[in-house]
């Protein structure tokens, strides 16, 4: 197969203009350090030691040896060569917790292809999305994994391109490549690619129709990956339980299995989110740090006084990708017997940690502080005046890992940042006197579903197809276990369709079950002013004061 026809060279969106790049080279923040080279380097280092334990596709535990980890790696590399991907390509990786995804994604780094990062939950309208968007040379996924059939998305999604990539399947292949062929190859020498062009694509929670896909350079990522694991106090002994899906943002760098991989440390992959699972982990590989998001920590908080587990290994829990309330938060070290880390990021770039020897009311009541020095934040307000110091108001911010334009959406681009390269988060904020972030609300078009975000506009999108549908609004409804779910407001035509032949209708067409709106509303009408219809973002915030009481 001929990878011709997808060299589509980067856009020079990923690029910071050379006088930031020369601050962050000269402050030591970017280095020659590629993801190439990251597991050949580790290996060299730590051999021996345990990097990656759990499950594989076939259900059958495994433990890996860095240097295991780094020979399964280079031989899958070379299968992938063999099936046409070269470096630049990009690869569509959706893959659970299991131990072939680490293989998998450090594969692709070493050939100097870009992994996609799509998620377990995502569907044929996502996963088609990026391979078409990303023009994927390969979409590698398992064959089966929480009762669904991986397989048969991947020949609806192949069916549907014009230049469909090539499939590997981890697990049970059917008519596909499996994964396990591919490590009959022998080893390909790493590629040299250059530290400051994009290393992958990660997803955006998003805000607007299309998903946004982020492009992270090797250097600005590395950069994060390393002062997190610092900021963490990760080192070579560190046994970190990934609960998370392993592709999200926050349990790959924020240190997670990257930050802890790059310090000689152990990583678990939790198989299920439980806290059965999780604490079954916690003692039987004496776990010392684990990533959380709020409706999972508060899982843990009160299935522990029902667990005779031990967890006395753990020492720091990290819980962010959403806000997560005080009352919860003072639980933490009384309960679990550990410190509470918050961590508040974002795939576009900036994270804040609040520090391991804070005091217990900053870790309780802020979101942290920025990793860098050269994390520049503006407080503004509706009018983009900065907001007198302790305000609250939008966040933006630029910095030394904090990307200045998605991958190929030059339109949203110019409005996402401003000309002196700032993104803006959308979150609404304020930064204490002491530096340190409380997130306070949100003025984007999102939905954050327990940290799974959804975008409004993507959602209303998909159901204005549906023929009876004239129009609809998707907001976020408070609600005490998630924070927020999704609510639909429909506007209708002729006879109403039920609000469950509607929710089935986002299923057929390939949504992720996790933008699928948790409550429809029929409306007759939507607001309007005098002069006509109002505007979306009025619409929403009309619609979603309903929920406040
Ligand atoms: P994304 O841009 O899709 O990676 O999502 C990042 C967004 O998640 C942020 O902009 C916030 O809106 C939200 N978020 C992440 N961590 C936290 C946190 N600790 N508290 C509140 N919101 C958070
Ligand atoms: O929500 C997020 O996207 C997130 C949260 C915590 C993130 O990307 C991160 C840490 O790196």
């Amino acid at each position: 197969m001929t990878t011709g026809l997808r060299r589509t060279a980067l856009a020079d969106t990923a690029r910071h203009p050379e006088e930031f790049a020369e601050l962050y080279r000269g402050a030591g923040y970017w280095t020659p350090e590629t993801f190439a080279q990251f597991l050949p380097e580790r290996a060299a280092l730590f051999g021996d030691r345990t990097a990656v334990v759990g499950l594989d596709a076939r259900g059958a535990q495994r433990r890996l040896t860095y240097r295991e980890l780094d020979e399964a790696a280079s031989r899958i590399a070379s299968g992938l060569a063999a099936l046409g991907v070269r470096a630049g390509d990009r690869v569509v990786v959706q893959l659970p917790n299991i131990v072939e995804y680490t293989e998998v994604v450090f594969a692709v780094f070493r050939l100097g292809a870009l992994p996609v990062f799509a998620l377990p939950a995502h569907r044929s309208a996502e996963i088609g999305f990026f391979c078409r968007f990303a023009d994927a040379a390969a979409y590698v996924v398992a064959a089966e994994n929480g009762g669904f059939d991986y397989r048969g998305l991947a020949r609806e999604v192949t069916a549907a391109l014009d230049v469909p990539p090539a499939v590997v399947i981890a697990g049970d292949a059917a008519e596909f490549t499996a994964l396990d062929a591919l490590r009959a190859h022998d080893p390909l020498p790493t590629a040299d690619v250059d530290p400051e062009s994009a290393a992958f694509l990660q997803l955006s929670g998003g805000t607007t129709g299309t998903p946004k896909l982020i492009p992270r350079t090797h250097s600005d990522y590395l950069y994060s990956v390393r002062e997190s694991a610092r900021i963490c106090g990760v080192d070579a002994g560190t046994r970190m339980l990934v609960v998370l899906p392993a592709a999200h943002n926050f349990p790959m760098s924020s240190p997670g299995i990257l930050g802890v991989l790059h310090s000689g440390g152990t990583v678990v992959l939790a198989p299920d989110p439980s806290p059965d699972t999780a604490f079954s982990l916690i003692e039987r590989e004496a776990i010392t740090m684990a990533s959380l998001v709020p409706p999972l920590a508060m899982a843990w908080l009160s299935a522990r006084s029902r667990s005779e587990h031990d967890l006395s290994s753990l020492q720091v829990l990290q819980v962010g990708g959403a806000k997560f309330p005080a009352e919860a938060a003072k639980r933490v070290r009384p309960e679990l017997g550990c410190t509470l880390q918050q961590v508040f990021g974002m795939a576009e770039g900036l994270v804040n940690y609040t520090r391991l020897d804070d005091d217990e009311d900053t870790i309780v009541t802020t979101q942290g502080r920025p990793i860098s020095v050269h994390d520049e934040i503006r407080v503004l307000d509706d009018d983009g005046a900065p907001v007198p110091a302790g305000g609250t108001g939008h966040l933006l911010t630029r910095g030394p890992y904090t990307i200045r334009g998605y991958y190929n959406a030059p339109e949203h681009n110019s409005t996402a940042f401003t000309d002196d390269g700032f993104y803006r988060t959308g979150d609404i904020v304020r930064v204490t006197e002491h530096g340190y972030i409380v997130v306070e609300g949100r003025a984007k078009d999102q939905i954050n579903r327990g940290g799974e975000k959804i975008a409004a506009e993507e959602v209303e999108n998909h159901l204005i197809a549906h023929p009876a549908v004239l129009d609809a609004a998707v907001v976020a409804m408070p609600d005490r276990y998630l924070g927020e779910r999704t609510c639909a407001f429909v506007v209708t035509e002729g006879e109403a369709p039920k609000a469950l032949a509607l929710k089935a209708f986002l299923r057929e067409r390939g949504l992720a079950g996790y933008k699928i709106p948790d409550k429809v509303h029929f409306v007759d009408a939507f607001p309007v002013t005098g002069v006509g219809k109002i505007s979306r973002n009025e619409l929403r915030h009309a619609l979603a004061a309903t929920f406040e009481n």
